[in-house]
């Protein structure tokens, strides 16, 4: 095996073989690469960091979308905040009471390097229900005076760089401004094992802010640890009260998602539930 894309993130190293680099671009935010690997497809890299690949990225979007989305009683209208690729507005439009999807990302030249090298995870760029618009997602939750939204969805990178800005009490506070009643705001929330600080200063300022707060967990073998948290925030909602008919249709298309994955993904491992039980607002 000749070439290794490295990624080096908190004391660790996590390499992939790479047969060849596809597209390797600078935009004024950070460095996009898109390369096809041996074992896990086509992968997309930002500033050096895995952000996702053909072969895992299943996963993460479903787990993403799919809770937040079945536990709203009937979201018709979506945003989502960052997601590049394509993976999670993909998955929000295969429900199909969604009526309107906007998707606000800050940089034009990761969707361009997704749309032309990432086809299989960006199926639904051409769904008339998407709205893609290149801007900052802080800005947009602060500012915006258009309809609030049912389901709110946090699909950034990690709270390094530009992506900073989307792990603070101001951007989440803007998410809960733009919240309808009875909405759902879910987030990807890093790894509880390298990034605990990150992790549980995030539950903390979500805490602030939405009565149920509830973190889960599954594997993203392309993450650094491998294990990975989302975060469901709602006042009205009870997390374990998914839409069983919905469910039952949708997770028929998934690869990853189910019922019985979504109830056991928000058991808590023990030294997860002990901080946040210490912690407790
Ligand atoms: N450590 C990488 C975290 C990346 C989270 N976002 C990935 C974007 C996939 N749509």
């Amino acid at each position: 095996m000749g070439l290794w894309y490295e990624e080096q993130f908190k004391g660790t190293r996590l390499s992939l073989a790479v047969t060849r680099t596809l597209y390797s671009g600078q935009s004024k935010f950070q460095k996009v690469d898109v390369f096809e690997t041996v074992e896990y497809g086509r992968a997309l890299a930002i500033d050096g960091v895995f952000m996702t690949s053909e072969g895992d990225e299943f996963i993460y979007h479903e787990m993403l979308v799919h809770p937040a989305m079945l536990t709203h009683p009937d979201p018709k209208r979506v945003l989502v905040i960052g997601g590049g690729d394509g993976g999670t507005v993909r998955e929000v439009l295969r429900h199909e009471g969604v009526q309107a999807c906007v998707m606000i990302e800050i940089d034009e030249l990761v969707v361009q390097a997704s749309r032309e090298h990432l086809p299989t995870i960006g199926t639904a760029w051409d769904d008339p229900r998407l709205d893609v618009r290149f801007a900052d997602g802080i800005d947009y939750v602060k500012n915006s005076t258009e309809p609030k939204y049912d389901v709110i969805l946090l699909d950034g990178t990690d709270p390094i760089g530009p992506g900073e800005v989307l792990f603070g009490a101001e951007f989440f506070q803007g998410c809960k401004r733009m919240l309808a009643e009875g909405g759902v705001f879910a987030m990807q929330s890093e790894t509880p094992m390298l990034l605990a600080d990150v992790f549980f200063e995030t539950q903390r300022k979500l805490r602030s802010l939405w009565k149920n707060v509830h973190p889960y967990f599954g594997p993203v073998p392309l993450y650094a640890s491998g294990i990975w948290s989302w975060t469901h925030c709602s006042d009205r909602v009870d997390f374990r009260a998914i839409d069983e008919t919905r469910a039952a249709t949708l997770s028929e298309g998934c690869r990853y998602y189910n019922p019985e994955i979504h109830q056991a993904a928000f058991a808590l491992p023990n030294y997860v539930r002990r901080r946040l039980a210490e912690e407790a607002p």
